[in-house]
């Protein structure tokens, strides 16, 4: 598998939540500008490439994820000439830029729905997915929206539904349309010449759609059902992906990272086999699922490790020798790792670290979401008002105003598991607003930025910052890490995730406790505990000490035997 576009098996991503990273010119939000003045402090980390969500012009309904013009920067992120410095200044460092490709949907902004809109006769109808209502007027299909309610809206000028699986202003573009594939591929033209090395596909397995628009089976008392059989990697994906790598992706050595909702592991490795041409890493999501009542995100059930690890587990031992997943904690459609998995009390120093020793040795490709690697926890909104999300808004308006539950409670479940709870700005310094703005921040700061910010981490070398400084840098070009089998040690332990990773000579274990008291760790008999070099620990552990590792509280360390 060794040639030019593998680059990436080696490396570890950065992804940037643009409005919320640092803000260069007093607006509240993050800019282009803002990511340029920081890449010192983003290449100190150890990281190889970076992944940006949107900032193209868009009138952030879903914060970005509603594209109104693919070539241009949106005002308040800066202009073109300002991204053109920052791709320079990037690749001066030696990194790599990726950008968020969002064409599963547009705008209903952009001016083709508007052209697709205004008349059936327009040219840019079949850019779009219109159908007539059922006899009695009501929606085509009775398929959910992702952030809720029905998934079709009615357009009075033709008289007909446009399908929005996301929100309402983002209809979905007709890939079964080959105009589309000559649109996206244009615009991926226009990037690459401007220097861009690759591409985060959003939402992309849902591209292809069932356009005979089945109903579905529905939630007992509700009137659209989830009907994702119907547009998840479905045949058409390959195609149009295969087609653009046959006409940019391939030949320009543009690499990919495709979003994988709800994609089953055996379709994944299709859709990552080099000879098949399509995509490169995969971002898939039963990670994000499995401490949830099925779909249902705002129902979560108790974090169990052992449901971490198998999930883990079912990847990547199917996946290992076949191609890679990435390996996040978070990222900005979750709340924040640490409060969801670890300890936001007194082992929060501690379980941020364990949380990265675990999730970062295993087979796969590190992606290290913007405040993670200061170990920031969900912010405390104090009303409806202060999120800013659709997927709140819509949740709030269904439960609180539709269904009359009791509000108090709603905001306490949207504390705990709303996506803004992860998009704070990142704290800077101590002084107002973390230093991330000079203006009003656009959404609420984390209320631990006094101590929890760059400059006092940076300072600190206990600090959660120079722990996965340690840790993202250790992880360069050590094989068994790269290409390893993974072996689990006591996959069913509720209270310890711990694994061995073996290349030729080298083993390396990853052991880490995440409960609050001591826990032990048998290591197999062949592996010395006395020979083990320790790489990393949370505790300034130095030696293993015997077979029977006694791990304290929240307690991780790696160590390696090279023979
Ligand atoms: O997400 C696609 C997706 O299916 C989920 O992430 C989903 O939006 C989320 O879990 C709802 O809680 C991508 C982007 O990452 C997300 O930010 C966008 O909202 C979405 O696409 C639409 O573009």
């Amino acid at each position: 598998m060794e040639n030019k576009r593998n680059w990436w098996q080696d490396a570890v991503f950065y992804q940037i939540y643009p409005r919320s990273f640092f803000d260069s010119d007093g607006d509240g939000e993050g800019d282009l500008a803002g990511i340029t003045a920081k890449l010192d402090y983003i290449k100190s980390l150890g990281v190889d490439a970076i992944w940006s969500c949107p900032y193209f012009v868009s009138p952030k309904a879903d914060n970005g994820y509603d594209v109104a013009d693919y070539r241009d920067i949106d005002p308040s992120f800066g202009t073109l000439e300002d991204w053109k410095v920052m791709c320079d200044e990037i690749h001066k460092r030696g990194m790599k830029f990726f950008m968020d490709l969002v064409v599963n949907h547009t705008s209903d902004e952009h001016a083709w729905f508007q052209s697709a809109i205004s008349s059936k006769d327009s040219p840019y109808r079949d850019y779009y997915i219109f159908r007539e209502g059922k006899e009695d007027g009501s929606e085509p299909s009775n398929w959910m929206s992702v952030f809720g309610g029905s998934a079709w809206q009615y357009n009075e000028p033709t008289k007909d539904y446009y399908l929005h699986l996301f929100a309402v202003k983002q209809p979905d573009l007709n890939w079964q349309n080959p105009k589309i594939m000559d649109e996206v591929s244009d615009i991926i033209e226009f990037w690459a010449d401007l220097g861009v090395d690759g591409f985060r596909l959003d939402a992309f397995n849902n591209a292809d759609k069932d356009q005979s628009f089945p109903d579905v089976e529905t939630f007992p008392g509700e009137k659209y059902g989830f009907a994702s059989q119907h547009y998840v990697s479905r045949p058409g994906v390959d195609e149009y992906i295969h087609e653009l790598y046959k006409r940019q992706l391939g030949p320009k050595d543009l690499v990919t990272v495709v979003e994988l909702a709800y994609c089953p592991v055996e379709k994944a490795i299709e859709y990552c086999d080099p000879k098949r041409e399509e995509f490169d890493m995969l971002y898939f999501f039963d990670m994000l699922n499995f401490d949830q009542e099925g779909y249902d995100k705002f129902k979560p059930v108790p974090f169990k490790v052992s449901d971490l690890k198998k999930t883990m587990d079912h990847w990547i031992s199917n996946l290992h020798g076949k191609g890679y997943c990435a390996l996040f904690i978070g990222n900005h459609d979750q709340c924040r790792a640490l409060s969801r998995f670890g300890n936001t009390g007194a082992y929060r120093v501690r379980s941020a670290k364990t949380l990265a020793n675990a999730m970062y040795f295993l087979e796969g490709v590190p992606y290290v979401y913007q405040g993670d690697e200061l170990g920031m926890t969900n912010t405390d909104f104090q009303s409806i008002e202060e999120y800013n999300d659709v997927e709140v808004h819509n949740y709030w308006r269904e439960h609180v105003v539709d269904k009359g539950e009791d509000p108090e409670k709603v905001l306490e479940i949207l504390r705990e598991r709303s996506r803004d709870a992860g998009r704070s700005p990142i704290p800077w310094n101590d002084s107002p607003n973390g230093g991330f703005t000079t203006g009003t921040p656009w959404l609420r700061l984390g209320s631990e930025y006094k101590t929890v910010n760059v400059e006092a981490e940076d300072k600190d070398p206990e600090s959660v910052l120079n722990f996965y400084r340690k840790l993202l840098h250790l992880r360069h070009g050590r094989p068994s890490i790269i290409k390893g089998e993974t072996c689990w040690l006591d996959l069913d332990s509720d209270e310890h995730m711990s694994y061995l990773r073996k290349f030729e000579g080298e083993t390396l274990a990853s052991l880490n406790n995440f409960t609050e008291h001591e826990v032990t760790v048998q290591l197999p008999e062949e592996l010395d505990a006395e020979n083990a070099e320790v790489l990393l620990s949370n505790c300034g552990r130095e030696t293993l000490g015997e077979n029977a590792v006694r791990l304290g509280p929240w307690e991780c360390l790696t160590a390696v035997w090279n023979s």
